[in-house]
């Protein structure tokens, strides 16, 4: 197995960055594993009896209610399937907390079920399916929409429907190009137990079946180009912090340099003073204390203030450093995943 990024150190320098984290260590843990395939989607949309239909068994629980709330795995013929639960159905949203978990960072592979009953996306599924496309330029490749059900309606609605959702994506430059199906998975399961093979081929599972075969065959390059991907945005991330902390060297060399000058110039005045008040020759040693308490006044200020900016340098000099170690660590793991298996 290929080593893994410390995530917490990573945090403290690029917070924001915690989701690509996360994804590109779980890419690396499971390099050599088969691919995960998960099914996202509202509930009641036919998740878990795609699922089924997938691994040739009832292996996920399907019912006709809000079913499904914990992510569920099942290993069967070389994928492993992860049923979730469905979105927009827990007013909590823990059950949509854990579909997106699964979405973001376990699954190589995404199937996006709506139901052809509902008709069009709403407005919850379209902004949920374009927050996946654009988590990464390239994610739209790893998705599928399947309209599902559709022994539920008669294939001209069915073709309407499709047409419909085809154009609402089409409206979305991240969206146009998810490749949709109609599919019924129920169709399909009673083509298998009754060897019906024109029920199997009306179920519209036959060419599914095909693009599994294909993530199988294509997830370990998917995989690796993902990780670059990834370790270049986290390279990135990184190097905007280095530039951010290099503006604010040069602001505090700046003020430091700033304030050297305005001591000379400072001494320098204090100095003339000195020389008139001297010249007048009364009170001499009263004179002389008042200048000098002048001078160590400034020049302790001073003083203090150039030991501020130079402990804050100091800091910054070490985060750059620290930052410097991080972007070697990915790079070097980067190599690692890509020259392996
Ligand atoms: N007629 C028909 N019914 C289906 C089909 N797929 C699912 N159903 C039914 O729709 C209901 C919901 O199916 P599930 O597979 O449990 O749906 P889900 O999306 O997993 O639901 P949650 O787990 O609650 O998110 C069940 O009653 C299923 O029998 C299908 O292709 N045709
Ligand atoms: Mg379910």
């Amino acid at each position: 197995m290929n080593s893994i990024l410390d995530i917490h150190r990573f945090l403290s320098f690029v917070p924001e960055s915690e989701h690509t984290l996360k994804r590109f260590n779980r890419l690396l843990a499971s390099a050599s594993e088969p691919p995960r395939i998960a099914v996202l989607g509202k509930y009641n949309h036919g998740k878990s009896t795609l699922l089924n239909a997938f691994v040739g068994a009832e292996k996920f629980r399907v019912a006709d209610k809000r079913e499904t709330t914990e992510i569920a795995e099942y290993v069967h013929d070389g994928v492993v399937w992860i049923d979730t639960p469905g979105l927009d159905g827990d007013p909590l949203e823990t059950d949509d907390q854990k579909a997106w978990r699964t979405a973001f960072q376990l699954a190589d592979f995404l199937f996006l079920a709506h139901q052809v009953q509902a008709g069009e996306l709403d407005r919850y599924e379209e902004g949920a399916f374009l927050r996946l496309a654009r988590q990464d330029r390239n994610y739209s490749r790893g998705m599928h929409l399947l309209l599902t059900q559709i022994d539920q309606r008669e294939p001209d609605e069915v073709a309407k429907v499709e047409r419909t959702v085809r154009d609402q994506l089409s409206r979305s430059f991240d969206l146009k190009e998810l490749p949709i199906t109609s599919v019924s998975a129920d169709r399909y399961q009673r083509g298998i137990r009754t060897e019906n093979a024109k029920l199997r081929e009306m179920s519209g599972m036959v060419p599914i079946f095909a693009t599994v075969k294909r993530i199988k065959s294509e997830v370990t390059s998917l995989r690796k180009r993902e990780t670059r991907r990834l370790a270049g945005k986290l390279l990135a991330d990184l190097n905007d912090k280095l530039s951010a902390i290099d503006s604010e060297l040069t602001e505090i060399n700046n003020k430091r340099r700033e304030m050297k000058r305005r001591l000379l110039a400072g001494s320098f005045w204090v100095y003339v003073l000195a020389g008139t008040m001297l010249t007048d020759q009364k009170d001499l040693i009263k004179q002389i204390v008042q200048i000098e308490s002048l001078l160590s006044a400034g020049s302790s200020d001073t003083a203090t203030k150039l030991r501020e900016y130079d402990y804050d340098r100091r800091n910054l000099s070490a985060r750059k450093r620290e930052i410097l170690v991080l972007q070697e660590q990915v790079r070097r793991v980067m190599l690692e995943c890509v020259n392996d298996s």
